[in-house]
């Protein structure tokens, strides 16, 4: 091995990664890369003692058939959804959390997508959906799937987050012992495929005095949004598919608004109507929960960008790492609905020094971003934090900072800094610095 120097990039025990490779650290037996995997973390599983005595059943017998639509091996069972305990799966109203400390990669599987559904999830006939146009256009139009899927689509990689991801953290005046999935798993990111709305609205022909589409989904209860008419005409799809397959129900089948960027609740599922109107429609949607109230009692409406943020996924939230000292990878998402993601810090000793992490490519807009750094953990109780800015020079702030801004009781938008506490015995743990 030439170079065995290990650079030290920050404070508590960051290392430079290209030093940490070079090292051969990572491949030496007598310094074990302690990554940091979900089988220490989760049900343990049985390996079986192969080598040098009998071979395993499996090698044995012939296996068994595939099949028509394929699942995630049976030993994975345990990688699921959480449903919001204030949200019964039996009601109407429910929040599906995505496992994100689960997830490697920028992409959630389709059926772990998290899920907010105001109004249960409709079955819709495919073949009797109809999305209409009308308002102040020339031409009021009305298509059918069939005649929709002859318009070109395009796809694009971006997240999905609900306004409230993270509401625990925003509201509660003693950080909760929670997990990554509970904290921050109304996020998910998928490759969206559909018809840029600009292609039909111009078909349609809009009126001088055009500015706003009100746009209904078609479960009941009408879950409705007002739109500024600019961002339909920029990047907004009538989206189709969802990671190469038609939407799943849950996300919108047959056919969802999707607005890059902005918060979820704007994407309205199951789309059917829209009106386009020189003034917005205020409706429940819009104006009662995904309004923002401020600390000086004013209120923030329509604010649909969702800010920079990121989290340490790995290790995150009630973890437990495997090795009380060593080397361990920190992994985590980045996003931003401004644009791309510029750079992550990490600190590893509570924001006192940061290090620059490294991210994976693609790194793409509106997307999210899959960042590491190698860290040499000593031991001692550890603090880390993750830091994202991005193209347009947006950074995150701190809880107090973000505080500042809102009512004590408001918490959408809400995109602090994350910091999670390592105590001696490698106990993670959410807390707020
Ligand atoms: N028609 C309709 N659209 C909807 C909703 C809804 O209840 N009905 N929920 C919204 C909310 S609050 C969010 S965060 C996103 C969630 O999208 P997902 O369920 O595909 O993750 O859909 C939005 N679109
Ligand atoms: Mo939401």
């Amino acid at each position: 091995m030439k170079n065995k120097t290990l650079k030290s990039v920050a404070a508590g025990g960051l290392l430079d990664r290209r030093s940490f490779i070079l090292s051969g650290l990572a491949l030496s037996s007598t310094y074990p890369l302690a990554a940091l995997s979900q089988a220490t973390l989760e049900k343990p599983r049985s390996m079986p003692d192969n080598i040098g005595s009998e071979l395993p059943q499996w090698m044995k017998v012939p296996g068994y058939g595939a099949s028509e639509y394929g699942q995630p091996s049976g030993h994975e069972k345990h990688i699921k959804r959480y449903l919001e305990k204030n949200t019964p799966e039996t009601s109407i109203f429910s929040i599906w959390h995505t496992p994100i400390a689960n997830q490697r990669g920028i992409i959630t599987p389709s059926g772990l997508h998290f899920s907010v559904s105001h109004n249960g999830i409709p079955d819709i006939s495919p073949e009797k959906h109809q999305l209409m146009i009308h308002g102040l256009v020339d031409k009021p139009l009305k298509f059918d799937i069939e005649s929709l899927m002859r318009y070109p689509i395009v796809s694009n990689i971006n997240f999905l987050e609900c306004a409230g991801n993270t509401a625990p953290n925003a509201v509660s005046f003693n950080a909760l012992d929670q997990n990554c999935q509970e904290l921050f798993g109304q996020i998910s990111g998928s490759e969206w495929a559909g018809i840029p709305l600009k292609y039909l609205l111009q078909e349609a022909g809009l009126k001088p005095n055009a500015k706003w589409v009100i746009v209904e989904g078609a479960d009941g209860g009408s879950h409705a949004r007002s739109i500024p008419l600019s961002k339909l005409l920029d990047d907004a799809i009538i989206a189709m598919y969802q990671n190469g397959e038609r939407l799943r129900p849950e996300q919108g089948y047959p056919m969802r608004l999707f607005l890059p960027g902005w918060e979820g609740n704007a994407s309205v599922k199951w789309v059917h109507r829209l009106e386009v109107t020189d003034k917005p429609a205020f409706t429940k949607d819009e104006s009662g929960l995904y309004s923002d109230i401020l600390e000086d009692g004013r209120i923030e409406r329509f604010s649909f960008h969702m800010g920079v943020k990121s989290v340490i996924t790995h290790p995150s939230g009630k973890q437990q790492l495997p090795d009380k000292k060593g080397f361990y990878e920190i992994s985590g998402l980045a996003w931003s609905g401004h644009g791309k993601i510029k750079y992550v810090e990490v600190s590893a000793d509570g924001g006192l020094t940061w290090a620059k992490a490294h991210l994976d490519s693609p790194v793409l807009s509106k997307s999210l971003t899959r960042f590491h750094i190698p860290w040499q953990w000593q031991g001692h109780e550890s603090t880390i934090l993750s830091r994202a800015t991005d193209e347009q020079g947006n950074v995150q702030p701190t809880r107090d900072k973000w505080r500042e801004k809102y009512a004590s009781y408001s918490f959408n938008h809400y995109n602090a800094i994350q910091a999670w506490h390592i105590d001696r015995d490698g106990k993670v743990k959410n807390v707020y610095v």
